[in-house]
């Protein structure tokens, strides 16, 4: 075929489930249409442009309130059979409180489900990216132990009018984002955010990691009781997880690589997915006692009671993993110069990323050779190979327009390598989504990076998506169900097949 290289082709199982994520923030635009409550990022953007790397927003960004039938058009034309998207919280109850529903919200996310299920497209929702009603923000938000109830009631109503159509819901995306990157992106807790969400310390990012758990906990199981006989769905969690390798061999150095991991994942997929339940123990002994050296009276970290310990334990049926690049970690180079209380503190260690790792269009974003097998690996030997869906995997490139995406389709290529290895491996993957179905609102990066397999001009009213060369190479792997790395697209006309 195509005088490929490959000797042992390995196939992609059947029903594999091959998409592309976006995020409701980062796509839908129309923030302030048919009745759509404020988000904490509305209230950012709007307030703190200076936040953002080109000062834009997401007021319009791809227009998918308005371009929905475009994007399932996309997924089509790529050949996927899965789409996982968000929805946004105050979309549907603009006040975050369930006594007010807005009527127009569901209708719009009715009708796009409908969409897919029309093309047979696996629709996957994630309940929470970062979107929170900014009424909930004023509340304490995720420093509030009330978000559990709050997001427990917003989850029932998406469950009770959506369930009948979805079948796999994720209840958060990315947890570690939303309480230790907090001051950043998406609850605002942090000393560093924005005004005027910076008013806290870092103990509240521990309080949002607990209550965030709890939150998972009491909708996973609102889920199980009331919902799953009738619907026969899933409901899982999506954790972000970059894989943190030793500096060197030394015992220093891969102790430094396991506090690492336990600070970046496992902080959120213990308490969930492993036999005893709670938090890491090496790491949550670690922050007592420096909480015990800082004068505090108790460890910042808020440790589980047993019957939120039992809760939280077992409240997923899948892991959901975000996967996009790794680190080395040393225990003595790079180390942290501030020592304000903090995760980073308590963990303590350094990273490196080596000279010739391919750089990206985003700093923090290097070709790792190996890492999505690395983590798979290490995610099924942690926590007993729960069912696993990589639910974001991608590349950045920068704001020019250039089409012939090389550089992102040998990072697909790579990635999906690793899949085909964790499959042998006998990891229980059951599905791959790329990261991103278009070009959208990078968050702080604003519309300087870009991660999509289409392309956006964002100055352009009717927001034009173009397929790039990665749109083709992923419809060949998706259509064939393997990797030939010579596929070159004979042209850049998109069709359906
Ligand atoms: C995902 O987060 C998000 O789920 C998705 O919405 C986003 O578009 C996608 O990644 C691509 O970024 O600016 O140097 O401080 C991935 C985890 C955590 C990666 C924060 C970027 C910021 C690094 N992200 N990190 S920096």
């Amino acid at each position: 075929c195509h005088g490929s290289p490959v000797t042992k082709q390995r196939r992609f199982p059947t029903k594999f489930m091959f998409g592309a994520a976006t995020s409701a923030y980062q796509i839908e635009g129309a923030w302030d249409v048919d009745g759509k409550g404020e988000s904490i990022w509305d209230r950012m953007t709007h307030m703190s442009p200076g936040f953002i790397e080109d000062k834009s927003n997401g007021d319009i960004a791809a227009d998918s309130y308005h371009n929905y039938k475009r994007d399932v058009q996309m997924l089509r034309e790529m050949s996927l059979d899965t789409y996982r998207f968000s929805i946004s919280w105050p979309r549907i109850l603009p006040t975050g409180m369930p006594n007010d529903i807005n009527p127009a919200g569901i209708a719009f996310y009715k009708n796009f489900i409908n969409e897919l299920l029309k093309y047979k497209i696996t629709p996957m929702v994630t309940l929470y990216h970062w979107d929170l009603p900014q009424k909930l923000q004023e509340l304490g938000g995720f420093a509030n132990p009330l978000i559990s109830d709050w997001f427990a009631d917003y989850a029932r109503i998406v469950f009770q009018n959506f369930g009948d159509r979805v079948k796999h819901f994720i209840t958060f995306n990315e947890p570690r984002e939303t309480c230790i990157v907090s001051n950043m992106f998406s609850s605002f807790n942090g000393s560093a955010g924005p005004e005027p969400f910076n008013k806290s310390t870092n103990i509240v990012n521990y309080l949002c990691a607990k209550h965030l758990a709890v939150a998972n906990a009491k909708a996973y199981h609102i889920y199980d009781k009331e919902f799953r006989a009738t619907q026969k769905g899933q409901c899982g969690i999506t954790v972000s997880v970059d894989w943190y390798g030793a500096h060197t061999n030394s015992p220093e150095d891969k102790n430094a690589a396991e506090l690492k991991r336990q600070g970046e994942w496992g902080i959120f997929a213990n308490p969930i997915f492993s036999t005893d339940g709670g938090f890491p123990k090496e790491l949550s002994d670690r922050i007592a006692k420096k909480s015990a050296q800082q004068g505090y009276t108790k460890s910042r970290l808020p440790e589980f009671t047993e019957e939120e310990k039992a809760l939280v334990k077992g409240s997923a049926d899948f892991l959901g993993v975000n996967h996009y690049t790794g680190f080395l970690v040393s225990a003595t180079v790079n180390k942290l110069e501030n020592h304000v209380p903090s995760l980073a503190d308590d963990i303590d260690v350094g990273l490196i990323v080596p000279q010739e790792w391919p750089k990206s269009g985003a700093d923090w974003l290097t070709l790792t050779p190996n890492s999505l097998y690395n983590i798979l690996h290490q995610l099924k030997a942690k926590y007993n190979n729960p069912v696993f869906y990589i639910t974001e995997n991608g590349w950045p490139t920068t704001a020019e327009f250039n089409l012939n995406d090389d550089d992102r389709i040998t990072y697909y290529r790579a990635a999906l390598e690793n899949v085909l290895d964790a499959l042998d491996d006998g990891v229980n993957l059951k599905g791959y989504m790329a990261w991103s179905l278009m070009d959208n609102f990078e968050w702080l990066g604003g519309y300087t990076q870009r991660f999509g397999l289409y392309y956006i001009d964002f100055q352009d009213p009717a927001r034009t998506r173009i397929p790039k060369k990665s749109a083709f190479v992923y419809k060949h792997i998706v259509n064939n169900r393997y990797l030939d790395h010579t596929y070159q697209p004979e042209s850049m006309t998109m069709t359906i097949d």
